[in-house]
């Protein structure tokens, strides 16, 4: 948008005399913030009911991305980049004496999820805005995001995270699009007379769903989309409402939106959870319903103007729910239904886990939902009678729906959609061939790959001012939406002046990082050393212990030798646990006690050193990300669908460390073999250890003198303060058959780690590596991603630049 320095110091002393009757000089930094967010909101306003009115008037295909968690981040300066006002409002608020980044602080981070999905979710949206697709996100608004952590004498302790706290400054509250939920109750259906069955409902009790509505401003385009979140709330009461049981009802009704759960890749099978699901999902579809109505199509025509995708399995009731309201409120015939609804549906599959698939048991759902498991029971009855046709028996038994008991939550949604996608070609390949192989032969053209991809507005342009200025001086700015010209660097591969200048960016910012781990922790690291980064949830398959026993390994060198010429390292580690997950637990307080016996040893000097971030999340990735000079990607290969911190990672010039899993395989091939550090088993080998059951940890432990050193520091004393984690963390590797082949992977992990060592002394060759990478990491922008669903899933138009 246009907006002068000084039209801007004017409106913005204004809207603070409005909002707070306060001048300048009385306010503070959070006044200060709310009347920013309220003038960002003021010149949004126009644009965002322009889209809107546009998308009604033009009759454009709407997608409604559904997606139990929305990792946005800070939205501040993200709001002001995407409007092209930050350099006018950064320069125009110094002027007036206020620091724009003592603002950005007093944003608080929306936690609202977990990691990678969650995150995915909030970069899709920035790139379909952008991308000029017409599509919306669709959640719960949570009162309580994903918990605060903190480390209690090593220990994670889990604290609320109240982000409502001072209000949302962006959020709107659209009481007048409120539907109504129905939980729990009896229904019977009875013959309306006219060829249909009607409902009657008794004793269901009824929730209030109130939508809270936020811009999604594209880049530089005047599109504004919209994120809505919901809220639970009690429904207005009468006179006859017994007092107590309202107080009661109304406990019970908000804690549906209280809290989200903090589970990553693992199934928690709780009522509260499902009721969660449904709440979302049920006001969702008729709120798309309610709107699609104004338009006066025809519901036969659903399909041609609306497509709802659903980010994993948590939103797939959204496929009865939609039945339901098609049936019931609409009428249709069973197989006109089913045909929409299936033209409305797709699925994103986020892992291959056994424990994150969903299984619910269905008395569960009988009590909580009773006209849903009616209508998931004649999905699977219809699906067993028609496919039993075509298919054996054995085949169908092992794809329906309802089985043992339990509704199988994937399962309604691959029958249930016309599209299903794994994350990454490597992922979508396992899916195919081994996890969903079943569905494959039965629904071949279903299937389909959407690699994952990130926004680089956040995570270069924004997270990275000093690497965003060179680039920008290189070769231009059309790497904001035309991410792909970022490979216009390479051709300053050899070009010396170019490298220095890049090391000397990153020089910068880890110095930057390195006073912030100092203020806040009170550790000095040196930013001469290799900066090695591994930040991503705490699960086993993705290893952190490896890194850690390598880490050991390390620290017994140099205590053995300390003239071993190592060049100096900063190990970064950033991390939460679910509260329920003992054994990642267990590891965050090993890697703490392990820090804590490193950092204090007087022999080590700065040669090692170990930094666990507390409370890693969105914020603390944006300032961990820019510093990072090794980017660890370890995870068992065939275990991580995609990852996508491996690609912000690179974006911002550090070299990957990496197993051939997920997403790592195709960075590899945008990179080159040379520009990677690759180590470990490959997918194939993994399976070929479970079928012929031949590896034996124990033997690891036997015969490798190094590892038997390290494992038995876990148990012999050596670490202070852990010695029950030791122990636990011994046997699961030792004893208990290592699940994810640390063992047979480490002698690899330790050599790949030597081979970074070689390269980083020389620095030209180093940042050549790294410019690579940057050059190489256009490709994985989510803007791609985006435009791909949107051609090949969503059938909608998008603002497409060439790749
Ligand atoms: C959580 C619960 C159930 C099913 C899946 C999940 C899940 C998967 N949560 N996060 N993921 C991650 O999603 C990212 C985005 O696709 C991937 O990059 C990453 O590999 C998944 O682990």
């Amino acid at each position: 948008m246009d907006l002068s320095k000084r039209k801007f110091k004017e409106d913005f002393k204004k809207m603070l005399t409005e909002v707070y009757s306060m001048g300048l000089k009385e306010s503070e930094a959070t006044e200060q913030f709310f009347t920013l967010g309220n003038l960002i909101r003021s010149y949004v306003a126009k644009n965002w009911s322009r889209t809107n009115q546009a998308y009604i008037e033009k009759g454009k295909k709407q997608v409604y991305y559904f997606s139990m968690e929305f990792l946005l981040g800070r939205m501040l300066k993200s709001n002001l980049l995407n409007l092209g006002i930050l350099e006018t409002v950064r320069d125009g608020l110094s002027d007036l004496g206020i620091d724009l980044e003592a603002l950005v602080q007093i944003e608080p981070d929306p936690g609202l999820g977990n990691g990678g999905l969650g995150r995915l979710a909030a970069c899709f949206i920035d790139s379909m805005a952008t991308s000029e697709i017409p599509a919306h996100g669709n959640g719960i608004r949570y009162k309580y995001g994903l918990f605060k952590q903190k480390f209690v004498n090593g220990y994670q302790v889990e604290l609320p995270e109240n982000w409502l706290q001072n209000g949302n400054v962006w959020e709107t509250r659209k009481m007048h699009a409120a539907v109504t939920v129905r939980f729990y109750g009896h229904v019977w259906l009875e013959h309306s007379g006219k060829g249909y069955l009607v409902p009657h409902y008794e004793d269901a009790q009824e929730v209030l769903a109130v939508p809270y509505d936020s811009a999604v401003i594209g880049f530089n385009n005047e599109i504004v989309n919209t994120l809505r979140l919901w809220s639970a709330e009690v429904p207005p009461q009468d006179e006859s409402t017994d007092y107590w049981s309202f107080i009661h009802q109304r406990n019970e009704i908000e804690s549906i939106s209280e809290v989200l759960y903090p589970d990553d890749s693992n199934y928690e099978g709780r009522l509260l959870r499902l009721k969660q699901e449904y709440f979302f999902v049920s006001a969702g579809v008729q709120s798309i319903i309610r709107h699609y109505k104004k338009m006066h199509l025809g519901i036969e025509h659903l399909a041609e103007k609306v497509a709802i995708h659903i980010n994993d399995t948590h939103p797939a009731l959204c496929i009865p729910e939609l039945m339901r309201i098609l049936l019931d409120e609409e009428h249709m015939d069973w197989e006109h239904a089913w045909h929409l609804t299936i033209n409305t549906m797709s699925y994103t599959n986020h892992t291959i886990m056994t424990e994150a698939m969903e299984k619910w048991p269905i008395e569960m759902i009988q009590t909580l939902l009773p006209r849903i498991v009616q209508i998931i029971c004649e999905i699977d009855r219809r699906y067993v009678m028609e496919m039993g046709r075509l298919f054996d028996t054995d085949l169908i038994q092992s794809t329906r729906i309802v089985e043992g008991g339990h509704v199988r939550m994937a399962h309604m949604a691959i029958i249930g959609s016309h599209s299903i996608n794994g994350v990454a070609q490597l992922h979508t390949n396992i899916l195919k061939e081994k996890v969903l192989h079943p569905f494959y032969l039965i629904y071949p053209s279903k299937f389909n790959n959407k690699t994952n991809g990130i926004t680089q507005r956040r995570w270069l342009m924004l997270a990275n001012e000093p690497l965003r200025h060179l680039i920008d001086r290189k070769i231009g700015n059309e790497w904001a939406t035309m991410p792909t010209e970022l490979k216009m660097l390479k051709a300053f591969r050899e070009d010396k002046r170019t490298l220095q200048e890049l090391a000397e960016v990153k020089r910068q910012n880890k110095v930057r990082f390195a006073r912030f781990v100092e203020e806040s922790m009170g550790l000095e690291i040196n930013p001469e050393a290799i900066f090695d980064v591994q930040i991503k949830r705490l699960h086993a398959y993705k290893r952190q212990l490896l890194n850690l026993l390598h880490i050991l390994s390390l620290y017994f060198k140099l205590k053995e030798h300390p003239e071993a010429d190592l060049h100096p390292r900063v190990f970064i580690f950033g991390a939460k646990a679910a509260p329920s997950y003992t054994y990642a637990k267990q590891i965050i307080k090993l890697i703490n006690s392990v820090a804590e016996l490193i950092n204090h040893d007087p022999d080590i000097h700065d040669k090692l050193k170990l930094v666990f971030v507390e409370n890693y999340g969105v914020s603390l990735a944006e300032r961990i990300i820019p510093a990072a000079d090794v980017s660890e990607q370890i995870s068992l290969a065939s275990k991580e669908a995609s990852g996508t911190s491996n690609m912000k990672l690179m974006l911002n010039g550090a070299v990957t460390l990496a197993t051939l899993d997920g997403a790592n395989v195709e960075i590899r091939e945008h990179v080159g073999e040379d520009n990677i550090v690759l180590f470990g088993l490959r997918t194939d080998e993994v399976y070929h250890y479970y079928k012929d059951g031949t590896y034996h940890a124990h033997d690891y432990y036997e015969k490798n003198q190094v590892l038997h050193r390290v494992l038995n520091a876990l148990i012999d004393g050596t670490i202070p303060g852990a010695e029950a984690e030791g122990y636990a963390i011994f046997d699961s590797l030792v004893r208990y058959g290592d699940e994810y082949f640390v063992l047979r992977d480490f002698d690899d992990y330790a050599a790949a780690q030597e081979r970074i060592d070689r390269l980083y002394r020389d620095s030209l060759i180093w940042q050549k590596m790294a410019l690579i990478n940057i050059a190489s990491a256009g490709i994985f922008s989510s803007d791609y991603t985006v435009q791909q669903y949107a051609s090949q899933i969503w059938d909608v138009s998008s603002k497409v630049h060439r790749i």
